[in-house]
């Protein structure tokens, strides 16, 4: 598939170098209030690559005895979410096209190793909003689909500052990260991938 798929819009560099530095910062600030924790599979209990945490009333977990969902507190410490920072909800209220603002944000980091399998995001009730994700660090390449499970797939180099807006047809196609190119950023100190996705969740 040589164009992305119906829905999916690219925006290169969105960001500039200076406000990707401000927003690590800001994610940096959230991190220290909401750690990183180790997703696992539900039911095999099996650990993603991927580290993560949330920002916003609600956040995304899943962990082997109670699986996928959205809870208002981090799943290790208790603790509520911090807020989403003004810099992503000023992008959502550009890029997104819908009224209500995001209800959350997850946090995603990849190291050099990390990869995520295609799969759909569907823990969300409300599919009428887009999903915006902003990309921070190391390139990778993301594969996207249809909603069919096994339909033809386009891939796209996501770099450092890159906005992508899934909305519409692709609201609900399968997608995914096949690889992170290392060291192709220096905005991170120790290398590695981080993307934000803000979503709404309910109706
Ligand atoms: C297409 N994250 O957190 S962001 C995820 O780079 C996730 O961390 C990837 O898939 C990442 O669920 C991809 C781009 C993205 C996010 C949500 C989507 C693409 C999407 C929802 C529907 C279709
Ligand atoms: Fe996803």
């Amino acid at each position: 598939m040589p164009t992305l798929p119906e829905g999916v819009r690219h925006f290169p560099l969105y960001l500039s170098p200076q406000r990707q530095a401000a927003l690590v910062d800001e994610i940096r600030q959230i991190v220290q209030e909401a750690p990183l924790f180790v997703p696992a599979m539900p039911r095999t209990g099996k650990e993603m690559s991927v580290r993560m945490t949330n920002c916003g009333e609600l956040g995304w977990v899943t962990d082997r005895e109670r699986g996928y969902r959205y809870q208002p507190t981090h799943p290790v410490t208790g603790v509520p979410w911090p807020p989403i920072p003004e810099t992503l909800l000023g992008i959502w209220r550009d890029v997104s096209g819908h009224e209500k603002p995001p209800q959350a944000c997850l946090v995603n980091f990849y190291d050099e190793k990390a990869r995520m399998g295609l799969h759909q995001d569907r823990d969300e009730t409300d599919f009428s909003a887009p999903v915006v994700s902003v990309s921070l660090g190391d390139d990778c390449r993301f594969r996207v689909g249809t909603a069919k499970r096994g339909g033809a797939t386009a891939s796209v180099r996501l770099a450092s500052g890159d906005v992508l807006v899934l909305g519409g047809q692709s609201r609900l196609a399968y997608h995914g990260v096949d690889r992170i190119y290392s060291q192709t950023s220096p905005l991170l100190k120790n290398g590695g991938r981080i993307n934000l996705t803000l979503r709404r969740v309910t109706a």
